[in-house]
C-alpha cells in the first residue's frame, strides 16, 4: 500500500499537468471592470489579532468553541437576541446591501475549506438585517482570496448590491484536451430581495467560460460536456427530495426568543451542536437553495432553516 501511495505521489510530481488546479485556469472575467458596491471595512485582522470587540450592531468574540470559531451576537429592535458562528474571519465590511435602510454585514474569511487542487480558498458570509434588525444569512465560497470583495457589485447602478458567485468544474470543454485539462468557470449574479438571494438572468449572466490548460498535451477529439450549474440562491427545495439526508451550508434555528446561525466551520462542532438542538426542539425544518442528489432522496441545501 505504501508503494502504491509513493507511486501516486511520484506520478503527481513528475507529471504536474496531468492534474491542474483551479488557479492554473483563466476565469474569463476581470472583476476589476465591474462597478463595485461601496462597503465600509469595520473590523480587520481578526486572524492575526483575535480580540473581542463591540461594534455598532453586534459584539464579536473569538476562539469560542475552537480556534478559528468566532461568535457574533446582537439583538433585534423587538428585543429578540441573535448569534451567528463563523469560521476563520479575516475582516468585516458593512453597508446596506438590499436597500431596506438597515446596515448589513459581510464577513470575509480564509477557508473554511482547505487542501485540494479544486478547493476554494475563502468565503463570504453575509448577514442581511431585516426591519427588526434580525439577521438572515447567505454564504458562498470564493476561489480568489485577494479579489473576494470585488464580488460585491452594483452592475445596474441602482444603489442595491449584487454578489457575483463563481464556480469551477473540470467537465471537458475542449474536445482535444486531456482529462482534467479543460473545464468551465460559471459566473452567476445574485441580487437580494426580502433577505433572499435571487438569481439575475440577462445582462451577460450567467457567464460560462471554457478554459484549457495550455500545459497539457492534446489528444484525439472527445465529446465535450456541459458546465456544472448549481443554484447558489435561496429558492425552496422540495422537502420530499430531501427526505433521507441533507447536508447544509448554513444552519439556522429560529425561536420566538432568539435566532442562532452556524456557518460552515471544519474546526468546530458549532453546526453539529445546533442540529442537535433543532432535533431536541422537534422544530419544523425547511431547505432552500442547493441541489438534489441524483438518484437518491437527499439534498445539499444552501440553507437549513428550523423554526417552531
Ligand atoms: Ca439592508
Ligand atoms: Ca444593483
Amino acid at each position: 500500500m505504501t508503494r502504491t501511495l509513493l507511486g501516486l505521489l511520484s506520478l503527481f510530481v513528475l507529471t504536474p499537468h496531468l492534474y491542474g488546479s483551479w488557479f492554473d485556469s483563466t476565469t474569463g472575467l476581470d472583476l476589476k471592470t465591474l462597478p463595485r458596491f461601496a462597503l465600509k471595512k469595520i473590523y480587520a485582522g481578526t486572524l492575526r489579532d483575535p480580540k473581542p470587540a463591540v461594534l455598532p450592531g453586534f459584539r464579536i468574540d473569538h476562539n469560542v468553541t475552537a480556534s478559528r470559531s468566532s461568535r457574533v451576537t446582537g439583538a433585534g429592535k423587538s428585543g429578540r437576541t441573535w448569534e451567528a458562528r463563523f469560521c476563520c474571519i479575516e475582516d468585516i465590511w458593512a453597508g446596506d446591501l438590499d436597500g431596506n435602510g438597515e446596515t448589513d454585514y459581510v464577513f470575509h474569511a480564509v477557508g473554511p475549506y482547505f487542501n485540494g487542487r479544486t478547493t476554494p480558498t475563502s468565503s463570504l458570509s453575509l448577514l442581511l438585517m431585516d426591519e427588526d434588525r434580525m439577521p438572515v444569512p447567505f454564504f458562498t465560497v470564493i476561489y480568489h482570496h485577494d479579489q473576494a470583495m470585488l464580488r460585491i457589485v452594483d452592475t445596474d447602478r441602482d444603489g442595491k448590491a449584487e454578489i457575483l458567485v463563481s464556480s469551477y468544474d473540470e467537465a471537458r470543454s475542449d474536445p482535444h484536451a486531456q482529462g482534467f485539462c479543460s473545464g468551465h468557470w460559471v459566473h452567476q449574479l445574485y441580487r437580494f430581495e426580502n433577505q433572499r438571494a435571487v438569481k439575475v438572468v440577462g445582462t451577460g449572466f450567467p457567464l460560462i467560460h471554457g478554459w484549457t490548460d495550455p500545459g497539457c498535451e492534446k489528444e484525439a477529439k472527445q465529446p465535450v460536456e456541459p458546465a456544472t450549474i448549481r443554484d447558489r440562491g435561496t429558492s425552496r427545495l422540495s422537502d420530499p427530495a430531501c427526505a433521507n439526508s441533507v447536508s447544509g451550508a448554513i444552519i439556522v434555528h429560529d425561536t420566538p426568543a432568539a435566532r442562532k446561525i452556524a456557518f460552515p466551520n471544519l474546526f468546530s462542532d458549532d453546526q453539529e451542536r445546533l442540529i442537535r438542538e433543532i432535533r431536541k426542539a422537534k422544530a419544523i425544518v425547511r431547505f432552500t437553495g442547493g441541489h438534489v442528489y441524483q438518484g437518491s432522496k437527499g439534498c445539499a441545501a444552501n440553507l437549513v432553516w428550523a423554526h417552531k
